[in-house]
């Protein structure tokens, strides 16, 4: 499947003060070009209510076609068909998600030369870096790097594709696409806006 990793907004129930169905359409409805389902930490959803959330959230992505990626849970987003996963270091190797669902969109979180070479080694889509600033949208988040291996990374392989995240908001989306990346990945700058399409048009 085709992406565009642009305007990525990642959600789940405790990034959000209000509705999160909601808060999700009007992302989609403003043009975010990619969504990352992430309902983990604490207040996560459990059981059935966590899959008809899942559920909920991937048909609204499909009415407005945008690709929905499951975040981690492979065996959700395979139950679910969904159009892709994000995983992390620790989690199950690309490889062998490859090998059960070989067109979806896998993208992959790395924090240095290495890791960016083992994920395109593995065949990864696409890569995700972070945290550029500082985050409070993930608990175990990493020292923010600024944008030095994101620079160093588009340099090294400017055509493959690298959406940058952690703390990015309209305030310095710029910079951070001025150091080459191809998207930016977002939670709280949309999930606590007051004005969403605002938000989505200034990122
Ligand atoms: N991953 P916000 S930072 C989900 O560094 C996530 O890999 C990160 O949230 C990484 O846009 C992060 O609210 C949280 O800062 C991003």
């Amino acid at each position: 499947m085709s992406f565009k990793l642009d305007k990525y907004f990642i959600m789940g129930t405790n990034n959000c003060q209000s509705e999160p169905l909601i808060i999700l359409e009007k992302a989609l409805q403003a043009g975010i070009t990619m969504f990352q389902w992430r309902e983990k930490g604490n207040g996560a959803l459990q059981g059935e209510a966590y899959e008809q959330f899942a559920l909920a959230c991937q048909q609204l992505c499909k009415h407005y076609k945008v690709p929905f990626i499951v975040n981690d849970d492979v065996e959700l987003a395979l139950k679910l068909d969904a159009d892709g996963i994000h995983v992390g270091q620790d989690d199950l190797t690309i490889e062998a998600f490859r090998q059960r669902a070989a067109h979806k969109i896998v993208g992959v979180s790395v924090h240095n030369m290495e890791e960016l070479e083992k994920a395109m080694r593995a065949g990864a889509d696409y890569v995700g870096i972070g945290p550029i600033f500082a985050t409070t949208s993930k608990e175990d988040a990493k020292v923010p790097a600024g944008v030095t291996f994101l620079t160093e990374a588009k340099t090294c392989y400017p055509d493959f594709p690298m959406v940058a995240i952690g703390g990015i908001t309209p305030l310095n989306s710029a910079f951070v696409r001025e150091a080459g990346a191809d998207g930016v990945a977002v939670i709280s700058a949309i999930s606590l806006s007051k004005d969403i399409r605002q938000t989505v048009q200034s990122l």
